[in-house]
């Protein structure tokens, strides 16, 4: 029973395609015995009692198709003895197939296909009778390879094995090398991206993470952190790259990226970026505003190593003098638009040199080398302010009295009243958004989704967090639009739950991600799932958009509601 019980809330969570709702009429009784023996199997490796959590973190954070491993070689055993299986080589006279072809069977109801290696599969049938579904979803009609490349995948051969019995062709060999060819324009040399990533515009690339994954782990994997470009990415040299710094009491420096990497103490700090104009589409829907339809997921958490720029400023002989006349540090980025316009913003000089602000010269993000997608070699991070200010390809800093005079500082990037709209706006009246307002949003449910009835229980999950290093201190759900409401649990690490010390006042840089298990309340059809965060200085989000919408659809963080069917 108490098997079942975990089952029950693992299906919910992890397997959107209910049962039900499936075209294959595939018996729920069968259906529940193979979640058992999954629960079974993982549970008795793990020797552990919290194994529902345990197993259900770790599935989720190995995620997608790759980390299917125990659910594919569960898979196997059963499916051999079920259906006959297509052996590898009969390769040679299966069909050939385009990727536009590929490309169609994308749902439950056209089928799902995926490519790997040149080869097509057809794994309806597996997606069908397995946990992760919605995950796989992900891939279809794609291939299959840059999942597999997201997470470490232990049992590959295992896996490849299990999927050789969903071939049903190959892929048409000029689309396998079209795939990589770049046409000549000024994007052509932009890196390539992840395809789970969910598309806003592709030149300049703007990017969601994908919402169903976003939090299956604290530290978002780089491939899948939103990518906010304004022009193509420009392409450094890391030999040739100098960093100019501007305004200084000997004059303007130049350094090396060797330089700045031996001769500054290396920091780490984890910080999530979260763009301006996050859940932006959700203003949109009370009045039209102007940007990029962003939905929930442009935010992502990230560690983020390189030298202080305190640290800098200081050895160049940054002193009291020039502290009583500047008031700004401008940064210029080395993407330009078509008439050479750098992208550029500025932060106030107080917090590039407080000891507590951390703001840093990064030139690591997860440990490795910045992604050209989000900087290479060398990005500012301004941890707790809004995204716009953490310039990427850092090309030169000023100590100015002036703010930057760049299009994103003086003429975007501000927030306005509802009752202003284009013909009256002046943007010099309002300033520059800086900080971030208290934000979260549920992450592993979306509108229209269904919830079996026969449920216990409805588990919620989501991401908060608040600017200028506010930390958030309860995340509160409701599954009655918040007429009732519920206390979820807070992680803020890796490992799970409130694991992690909490860090310094005033300086909680980084998501808390949160989740709860609700009963689901009887009789009802549908729940109005909402979720508000309170960060330190009992700052909450706003219940509803209509009276923070602002022409630019910014600082868009009303109470996160999603309406869910019970079925
Ligand atoms: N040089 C440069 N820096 C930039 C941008 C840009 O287009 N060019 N976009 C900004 C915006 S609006 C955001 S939200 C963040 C996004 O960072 P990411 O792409 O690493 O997620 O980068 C900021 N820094
Ligand atoms: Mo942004």
């Amino acid at each position: 029973m108490q098997h079942l019980r975990h089952c029950r809330r693992f299906t919910l969570v992890s397997f959107p395609i209910a049962p039900r709702q499936l075209k294959s009429p595939i018996p729920a009784v069968s259906v529940h015995s193979r979640f058992l023996a999954l629960q079974s199997r993982s549970s008795s490796q793990d020797q552990h009692h919290s194994s529902y959590r345990r197993l259900r973190f770790r599935y989720a954070v190995t995620g997608l198709v790759a980390g299917t491993g125990a659910v594919l070689a569960y898979g196997l055993h059963h499916n051999k003895a079920e259906q006959p299986s297509i052996a590898l080589t009969q390769t040679n006279s299966l069909p050939v197939y385009s990727r536009e072809e590929v490309t169609k069977h994308c749902s439950i109801e056209k089928g799902i296909w995926v490519t790997y290696k040149g080869g097509v599969y057809d794994i309806t049938d597996f997606v069908a009778i397995h946990p992760g579904g919605d995950k796989i979803l992900l891939a279809a009609g794609k291939s299959l390879e840059p999942f597999w490349a997201l997470y470490a995948v232990h049992e590959q051969e295992h896996i490849l094995e299990i999927l050789s019995e969903y071939k049903v062709g190959v892929l048409q060999a000029d689309d396998r090398e079209k795939e990589d060819i770049k046409s000549a324009d000024p994007y052509s040399t932009d890196p390539p991206r992840h395809p789970a990533l969910k598309v806003n515009s592709l030149k300049p690339f703007n990017a969601e993470s994908p919402s169903a994954i976003l939090t299956d782990s604290y530290i978002t994997p780089s491939a899948i952190f939103f990518k906010r470009n304004h022009f193509p990415v420009p392409r450094v040299d890391p030999k040739t790259y100098r960093l100019k710094i501007e305004g200084l009491p000997g004059g303007t420096v130049s350094l090396t990226l060797d330089y700045l990497k031996s001769h500054f103490p290396k920091h780490t700090v984890m910080a999530t970026l979260q763009c301006a104009g996050n859940r932006r589409s959700e203003m949109n829907k009370v009045k039209q505003v102007k940007g990029l339809n962003w939905e929930i997921a442009a935010i992502s958490n990230a560690t983020w190593s390189g030298a202080y720029l305190r640290d800098v400023l200081h050895h160049y002989g940054f002193g009291p003098e020039l502290a009583a006349k500047a008031r700004h540090v401008q940064f210029e980025g080395l993407d330009v638009d078509v008439t050479g316009t750098a992208y550029g913003a500025s932060i106030p000089l107080n917090k590039a040199m407080n000891e507590e602000g951390d703001v840093l010269l990064a030139y690591e993000m997860n440990g490795e080398d910045l992604p050209a997608d989000h900087g290479f070699p060398v990005r500012v991070i301004v941890p707790g302010f809004v995204g716009a200010r953490n310039v990427k390809w850092l090309g030169k800093i000023i100590i100015s009295e002036e703010e930057s005079q760049s299009h994103w500082q003086q003429n975007d990037y501000k927030g306005f009243s509802p009752g202003t709209d284009w013909d009256t706006v002046d943007f010099k009246s309002a300033p520059a958004i800086q900080e971030l307002p208290v934000q979260s949003a549920i992450t592993n449910l979306t509108d229209g989704y269904s919830i079996d009835r026969n449920m216990e229980n409805v588990t919620v999950k989501g991401y908060s967090w608040s600017g200028g290093g506010r930390e958030v201190v309860r995340v509160d759900v409701s599954l009655d639009g918040g007429k009732t409401w519920h206390v979820a649990k807070l992680q803020n690490s890796e490992e799970g739950e409130t694991s992690a010390p909490s860090p310094p006042p005033g300086q909680a840089w980084a998501w808390k991600l949160w989740e709860i298990t609700i009963p689901l309340p009887e009789g009802a059809q549908e729940l109005e799932v909402v979720c508000k965060a309170v960060d330190s200085s009992y700052n909450t989000q706003p219940e509803s958009v209509a009276p923070i919408w602002n022409l630019r659809g910014v600082l868009s963080n009303a109470w996160h509601r999603v309406r869910v069917k019970v079925k």
